[in-house]
């Protein structure tokens, strides 16, 4: 193992605070923060890392703070995880890049394998690699347009795929992500998505609102795609009724519809399945992933039957930098490693550890109004008790309360009344344990 790795693991595994949150070098950073970078990217932490390992962040000013949030959902085989450390390190003294589109490379195709044999169904299979999530997702809709020989694009209430003109028009939320941005690529429609805490539906009631919809208002005849998170991320970790996938996938069949899955967010172990969908027993056309695919490096892929990725025309795919070298002697590095240390069974174990501590604390307080998700996936949803109305405030002073005590936790929610736990798969019980009772002091004290 590489000097980095030993340095890494000798990072202790648990919270320390030495200075106050955000400390002084932290607050020296802050300051050239607002007169070098644009006031448009925002933080959500007060404080700036210098080394991160596992399920910790050790910030400037020598803090170690638990990491509940994985960067997003990214680094699901821990910080800096060894293997990845030690790929990326030897993919970097043999080459940078070539770009495989002039010169290609062998990783790019090992990866895209591994993609075609890890992704749910049996068929033929073709994958196809980018940067971002949200670059991934415009090429999953080009390739659906480009088979159906159709435009229109269904997108759900609540969804979330990306920040880039096509994906903000896929993108439920206004403010922070669309407002003042448009106009949005056209031929894009939103259909109502199952929500059982506040619409009470079945999956199959839910589906048939949906389909209805889609018929009456797009009509089959017009519809490419329809693009859905089989979990939804940032509009709130919203776990569709079962059986709602299921029609919705059974019609898009029946009427050559190109059903593609976003598991830009669920994806790679994150929800106690190697893929969401496998929660639901459904295979999608095609399947969008990121995120938690390179342990930290930017990578992103289209996967998904084989007559659907080969309909474009070649050189119709592409880009300077997709399937980067690295990205993808990380991306290989990362799968072995959810595969060797079985990290679902992990997420498993982090969701019962979650299940547990929230469900103790919801038979006390009425504002804990749902707890739900898969694996290391959970989300716990604030209402006001007498209204059931969500409770946005409540949870904004829980996080600032938690990241003032070390802990990182993320919110989210169209309504901005849930906190979600995305802790790195590898996260000991202890250091879970301790960061999820910070959590729960700081909502007994709200
Ligand atoms: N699809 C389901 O969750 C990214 C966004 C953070 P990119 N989610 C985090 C932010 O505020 O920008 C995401 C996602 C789903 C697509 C994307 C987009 O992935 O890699 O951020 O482009």
């Amino acid at each position: 193992m590489s000097d980095i790795t030993a340095r890494g693991a000798q990072i202790t595994q648990a919270r320390n605070l030495v200075t106050s949150i955000p400390g002084p070098r932290s607050q020296e950073l802050m300051a050239r923060k607002r007169q070098a970078v644009s006031s448009a990217i925002g933080t959500t932490m007060p404080v700036f890392a210098e080394a991160a390992f596992g399920g910790v962040i050790v910030d400037v000013d020598g803090n170690t703070l638990i990491d509940l949030g994985s960067g997003i959902a990214v680094t699901g085989v821990g910080n800096a995880a060894p293997r990845v450390v030690e790929a990326v390190t030897a993919q970097v003294n043999a080459f940078t890049h070539t770009c495989f589109m002039v010169t290609p490379y062998d990783g790019y195709v090992a990866v895209a394998e591994k993609l075609n044999a890890l992704t749910p169904g049996t068929f033929e299979k073709r994958s196809a690699l980018f940067n971002s999530g949200s670059e991934a997702v415009e090429n999953a809709v080009k390739i659906a347009r480009s088979y159906t020989k159709k435009n229109a694009v269904v997108a759900f209430d609540h969804a979330y795929h990306g920040r880039t003109n096509l994906t903000l028009a896929l993108t439920a939320k206004n403010l922070p992500y669309k407002s003042g941005f448009g106009p949005f690529a056209s031929e894009i429609y939103r259909a109502p998505m199952s929500y059982p805490f506040r619409d009470g539906l079945s999956g199959p009631e839910a589906a048939a609102r949906a389909i209805s919809q889609i018929e009456k208002q797009v009509g089959a005849e017009n519809l490419a795609a329809i693009i859905i998170e089989p979990i939804q991320g940032e509009g709130g970790f919203i776990v569709p009724a079962e059986g709602f996938l299921n029609a919705l996938v059974d019609w898009a069949r029946a009427n050559n519809v190109v059903f593609i899955a976003d598991e830009v967010q669920t994806g790679f172990a994150r929800t106690g399945a190697m893929f969401a969908s496998e929660h639901f027993g459904i295979e999608p056309d095609l399947v969008v992933t990121a995120k938690g695919i390179a342990g930290g490096l930017p990578l992103s892929a289209v996967t998904g039957r084989a007559e659907l990725m080969d309909a474009p025309q070649t050189g119709g795919l592409g880009g300077t930098y997709g399937g980067n070298p690295l990205a993808c002697a990380a991306a290989l590095a990362t799968i072995e490693t959810y595969e060797a240390e079985d990290l679902a069974a992990e997420a498993r174990r982090i969701e019962s550890q979650i299940r547990e501590a929230f469900t103790a604390a919801q038979r006390e307080d009425a504002r804990i109004g749902d707890i739900r998700g898969h694996g290391a996936m959970m989300a716990i949803e604030f209402i006001n008790p007498e209204t059931g109305d969500p409770d946005g405030a409540l949870t904004g002073k829980i996080a600032a309360a938690a990241h003032a005590q070390g802990v990182i936790v993320l919110t989210c929610g169209t309504y901005g009344n849930i906190i979600r736990f995305l802790p790195p798969l590898t996260i000991g019980a202890d250091l879970l344990n301790e960061g999820l009772s910070v959590v729960l002091n700081a909502l007994a004290a709200a």
